[in-house]
């Protein structure tokens, strides 16, 4: 239950701040039980899904594990729609038998454009920097992962489980307030090239996440890979199947 507060601030916000409407979460992937380890170890896993969209955000979904102590996640990201030049906000709340992982950013279409730095980067620097205060760096993570990340990418693994109830809760909610303004300020892109642009950045960093998608492995053990594979590509990274069916 660690990540429930993450969820239940996350949606009160955005219903708050937003006129969402439901978003369509396929057959099988609302709620899925599976049993993880064998004996006295043994632990049931509930993985439930939420999603919604808005007038600027084309999918606004969590995935949301909960194993008993040594395995909580919640992985939160916002997609924007393809007419606006908006960052993904994206939280990747982990908790495994080892500790915990936490991954929260906005992670933007053009990293290396500075103009693009300046009004989506920037601006949340003040709020990293308060947050990086009180959260060591994580140290090491897949170097090509590197290239999708913003200069306000907050990555720690505290031991602490009180941590991540009060610093890192207090981050994910700054981050996410901050992610709003920019959503309120976001205004539609019309010029072709642009479209374009966005449209190539969009797809490659939804393609790195569902080829890469850390929580595969931990998926097919729970729940085989057929489902896993489908939960994928037709909820969690849904782009290109969003974009085949639209052409
Ligand atoms: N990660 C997801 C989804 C998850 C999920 C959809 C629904 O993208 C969970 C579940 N992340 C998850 C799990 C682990 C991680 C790890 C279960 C632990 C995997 C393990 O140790 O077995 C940020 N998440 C990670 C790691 C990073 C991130 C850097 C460590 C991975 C490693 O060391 O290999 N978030 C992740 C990421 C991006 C992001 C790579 C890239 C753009 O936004």
């Amino acid at each position: 239950m660690l990540y429930q507060p993450f969820l239940d601030y996350a949606i009160a916000t955005l219903q708050e701040r937003l006129e969402l409407s439901p978003y369509h979460i396929p057959e099988g992937f609302e709620r899925k039980e599976g049993v993880m380890g064998k004996g006295k170890r043994q632990e049931n896993v509930l993985t439930t899904s939420h999603a919604f969209k808005s007038k600027k955000l084309r999918q606004i979904r969590a995935a949301h594990v909960q194993g008993g102590n040594a395995l909580q996640v919640l992985n939160f990201v916002i997609f924007p729609e393809l007419n606006y030049d908006l960052p993904f906000f994206g939280g990747d709340l982990v908790t495994l038998p080892g500790g915990h992982l936490i991954a929260i950013d906005m992670q933007p279409l053009f990293r290396d454009d500075p103009s693009y730095k300046a009004k989506y980067a920037e601006p949340i620097m003040p709020i990293f920097e308060k947050h990086q205060a009180n959260l060591e760096w994580g140290g090491d993570f897949p170097a090509e992962a590197s290239q999708f990340f913003s200069p306000a990418f907050l990555w720690t693994r505290p031991q602490e489980t009180e941590v991540v109830q009060t610093q890192v809760f207090e981050a994910f909610c700054d981050y996410l307030q901050a992610y709003l303004d920019f959503v309120e300020q976001a205004e539609e892109v019309t010029d072709g090239k642009q479209l374009d642009d966005i449209l190539q950045a969009q797809k490659r960093y939804l393609n790195y996440r569902a080829e890469k998608d850390p929580a595969r492995g931990m998926f097919t053990r729970l729940y085989g890979e057929e489902w896993t594979e489908e939960y994928i590509h037709g909820f969690l990274f849904d782009l290109e199947r969003k974009l085949a069916l639209s052409t």
